[in-house]
């Protein structure tokens, strides 16, 4: 079992990091932006994913200097890539809890300033069950980072409980189709014809569409055929540390 103690020490001793996975804008083919991805570099178990420890970092309040960490590294990542000539947006996944401060969006935006980097440069992940929680202080914190141009998506699109006119009522722009609902697509008819209703969703709410989990070419067709914004998957590349981020960036585009 992670205890709470752990994962402060593995801040301290500097075995987290943070790893980009490209997503590629479906139009144009570019790699316009990436999300952020964190790995613990375990001395004893090896790398141990975030699937297993953040939950437990959410639970123990861990998750909060785990965030703070996160986006620190980010921030510092994308001006690494600004000066070797790539300007991408980062998408970075967040916990409810890191909503919770009443001054979390003004700190972050403070330090988007500070690094020079424009907030549209940023977006934040959330998921559903963020949103049905409605909590006032987290919603003001949403408010204030959008108004300032702050991305903010949807998660794992369609596998949690919001209804669809409540998500009209938030300030999201993006919607992000979790890779369940891809993993048979096109063979699947019901799962194809799914996915293509859930770009429809986004089209009619105006917002930005990405799909999760592409991994072979008649995807991307499908996905190009449908309006599907922006792609991301194993078909164009796994989460790279900074330095094979940037050589893959160059080559890509
Ligand atoms: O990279 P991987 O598929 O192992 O990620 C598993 C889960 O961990 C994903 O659902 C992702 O949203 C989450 N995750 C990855 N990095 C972060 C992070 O920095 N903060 C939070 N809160 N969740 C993360
Ligand atoms: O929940 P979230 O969307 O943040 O999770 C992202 C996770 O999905 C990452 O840990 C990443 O490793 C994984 N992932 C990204 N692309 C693919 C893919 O094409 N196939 C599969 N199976 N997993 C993927
Ligand atoms: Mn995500
Ligand atoms: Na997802």
């Amino acid at each position: 079992i992670l205890l709470h103690h752990e994962m402060i020490n593995a801040l301290d001793a500097q075995q987290f990091h943070v790893e980009y996975q490209p997503v590629i804008e479906t139009e144009t083919g570019l790699l316009t932006r990436c999300e952020a991805l964190i790995r613990w570099d375990h001395p004893e178990r090896g790398t141990i994913s975030p699937g297993e420890f953040i939950p437990i970092a959410e639970k123990t309040g861990a998750i909060i200097w785990i965030g703070e960490f996160v986006m620190r590294q980010v921030i510092q990542d994308w001006q690494v890539m600004r000066g070797r000539g790539i300007d991408v947006t980062v998408a970075v996944n967040r916990s409810p809890r890191e909503f919770n401060d009443k001054h979390a969006a003004k700190n972050w935006l403070l330090a988007l300033e500070d690094a020079n980097m424009p907030p549209d440069r940023l977006m934040l992940e959330i998921t559903e069950s963020m949103l049905m929680r409605n909590k006032d202080g987290q919603l003001a914190n949403l408010r204030q980072l959008r108004d300032a141009g702050v991305h903010l998506a949807i998660d794992d699109f369609g596998t949690g409980y919001s209804s669809l006119n409540y998500l009209r009522s938030y300030p999201i722009d993006v919607i992000k189709i979790d890779r369940g609902f891809l993993s048979n697509v096109p063979e699947n008819n019901t799962q194809t014809a799914l996915v293509e209703v859930l770009i429809r969703i986004a089209h009619t709410l105006d917002m930005q569409v990405v799909a999760e989990g592409v991994e072979h070419a008649e995807q991307v067709d499908f996905l190009f055929e449908k309006g599907c914004h922006y792609q991301q998957g194993f078909y164009y590349g796994r989460s790279m540390k900074l330095d094979h981020f940037i050589k893959f960036t160059k080559k890509h585009n």
